[in-house]
């Protein structure tokens, strides 16, 4: 309950914040983009995760709020950085409950028409279990957000249902591989076999794959030979202010 009051005002006190995380190509080592993750950094209670105040703003009505403060903020970011001279790829995450915002597409469009940004260069991560969610709904947002030149991801892969016919349908051009099957790589030849099949049905859709949670060396060896196309994780880069990012996507790892 306190939280939520605390909530309510972070915004407007500026205890928001978007972290960026490097992804970095498999082969060639460069930075292909960064994904936002938003912090909440509280008073008191110190670096509050969204695992967290996600969902208490979604049962409390603020997530409309929320979500409109990070597109804003990564657009007004980008813009920035290109005034700087570099072009980077933003990946924001959206929530189940976040895609059935009515005004969710328009908002991100004018978000990026405010700061000139190529819609082109932002990217939505939506979660495999949120794109399942009420699939009619979900299907036309999806679509109007590609319409409108965005990209879109599905992050989380391997933990929901969805069907290959559904799949199919979505108009993703990216699937991120959930990182428990990255973290059990060395250790299960399962996870070695999930993933070896995640990889070649996205490919077979012409997905371009990302695995996250990429901690050890052994792993980035595993995905690289398996043919993964992207990474992402704690071996690479954390989740950094935008400066640092700056800094370390200019100077190279
Ligand atoms: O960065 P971290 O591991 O603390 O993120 C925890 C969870 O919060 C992850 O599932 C991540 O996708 C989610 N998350 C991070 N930033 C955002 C955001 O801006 N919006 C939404 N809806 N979820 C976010
Ligand atoms: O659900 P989503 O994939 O958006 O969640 C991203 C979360 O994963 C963020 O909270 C981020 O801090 C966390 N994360 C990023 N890289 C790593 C990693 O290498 N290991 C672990 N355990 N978590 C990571
Ligand atoms: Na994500
Ligand atoms: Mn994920």
């Amino acid at each position: 309950v306190e939280l939520l009051r605390d909530l309510r005002r972070a915004v407007e006190r500026r205890q928001l914040a978007l972290f960026y995380q490097p992804k970095i190509h498999a082969t060639g080592g460069h930075v292909t983009g960064a994904e936002a993750l938003l912090r909440w950094r509280h008073p008191v209670r110190g670096v509050v995760s969204p695992a967290v105040f996600v969902p208490l703003a979604e049962r409390a009505g603020l997530i409309g709020a929320l979500g409109h403060w990070v597109i804003e903020e990564a657009c007004r970011q980008m813009q920035a950085w290109r005034q700087e001279g570099m072009r980077m790829r933003v990946s924001i995450n959206l929530s189940a409950h976040q895609l059935r915002q009515p005004d969710l597409v328009r908002r991100i469009r004018e978000a990026l028409v405010r700061h000139q940004v190529d819609p082109a260069q932002l990217t939505c991560e939506i979660t495999e279990s949120a794109a399942m969610d009420d699939t009619g709904t979900t299907l036309a947002i999806v679509h109007e957000l590609v319409a409108a030149g965005v990209q879109l991801s599905i992050d989380d892969f391997g933990t929901g249902y969805a069907s290959l016919s559904y799949l199919r349908r979505l108009p993703a051009s990216e699937l991120k591989i959930d990182r428990s099957f990255v973290h059990d790589l060395e250790a299960a030849s399962d996870a070695c076999a999930i993933v070896d099949a995640v990889i070649r049905l996205a490919h077979s859709l012409s997905l371009k794959v990302v695995a996250e949670g990429v901690e050890t060396e052994s792993q980035r060896a595993i995905l690289c030979r398996l043919g993964c196309d992207e990474l992402q994780g704690y071996l690479f880069g954390k989740p950094m202010v935008p400066r640092v990012l700056a800094t370390w996507a200019r100077d190279g790892e």
